[in-house]
């Protein structure tokens, strides 16, 4: 990845943890994150990253309802690429993981077990494998999501074992309660130990979200905002994905450059073919 190429973003609209009590306009239902990925990708997303949620507005992987929200995302914004979330501290692993058999072009991939501010964040080693072979096998591109260093060397442990295919993309989340802080230094760091040719973005949970944000630019990374990352786009004010995502291509294209349309983030993350069931 270069400074030259254009940054990719995306959004990701929604998270596990807000209500709508937080934030009154959060999408949770099909038609909610269909208007949300519409808008992000209006604003300059071409990644909507997705957490599937119940009718009551909490975590679910139900099938019928994971299809649904894709099915909503997809009939009004055909283009946009759709990240759906393998993470979360409930339900159990092997439903979480379930998710990848209805075919988003990509997944996101949490490569260790963790403790997450005072939850237990289970990524079961035997299980991951067998998600990211099952990945690889559908074309289903993971993103792999590395909150402390060492999880950069598990990820080049997937890579050697074979269940990883060349370029790797990677979210550096920093500022989990169980992970690296939010820091300039370990951004810089973690970055460093990446291997050559990997595409990443930072994720700053908090306080720092913006101004690690834009460091990631500046570095040359790719760029994630949305609702997940950060309720409020300024201090006092409640944000919308369409507004964040908005402010984040302001950002890039004030540094002079360019924001990835769907066709270049295809060619830039080496998105491969969906396959049909095995
Ligand atoms: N929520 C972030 C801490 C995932 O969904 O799998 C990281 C994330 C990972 O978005
Ligand atoms: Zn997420």
């Amino acid at each position: 990845m270069a400074f030259t190429d254009p940054v990719v973003i995306t959004c990701a609209i929604n998270g596990p943890i807000a209500t709508k009590k937080d934030h009154p306009r959060l999408p949770t239902d099909p038609e909610e994150m269909a208007a949300a990925a519409e808008a992000a990708h209006q604003e300059g997303a071409a990644v909507v990253h997705c957490h599937i949620r119940d009718k009551n507005g909490f975590p679910t992987v139900d099938k019928v309802r994971v299809k649904e929200c894709l099915d909503a995302i997809r009939e009004r914004v055909p283009d946009v690429l759709i990240q759906l979330s393998t993470g979360g501290i409930e339900p159990a692993y092997a439903d979480r993981a379930a998710q990848v058999e209805l075919l988003p072009r990509m997944a996101s991939l949490n490569p260790a077990t963790m403790t997450f501010g005072l939850a237990e964040f289970r990524n079961p080693p035997q299980e991951m494998r067998k998600m990211a072979a099952r990945m690889k096998e559908l074309g289903v591109k993971p993103e792999l999501e590395i909150y402390d260093y060492g999880h950069v060397d598990l990820a080049m442990t997937l890579l050697k074992e074979g269940l990883l295919v060349e370029p790797l993309q990677f979210s550096i989340v920093l500022g989990v309660a169980g992970g690296a802080a939010a820091t300039p230094a370990n951004l810089v760091n973690i970055v460093n130990n990446l291997p050559s040719g990997a595409a990443w973005q930072i994720i700053a949970v908090g306080r720092y979200n913006l101004q690690l944000t834009t460091m990631g630019v500046a570095m040359g990374g790719n760029a994630r905002t949305g609702l997940e990352d950060t309720l409020m786009i300024r201090k006092g004010e409640l944000g919308d994905n369409g507004s964040l995502v908005k402010r984040l291509a302001g950002i890039c294209k004030a540094m002079e450059r360019e924001v990835a349309t769907v066709e270049q983030t295809l060619k830039l993350l080496r998105l491969p073919e969906l396959k049909a069931h095995a």
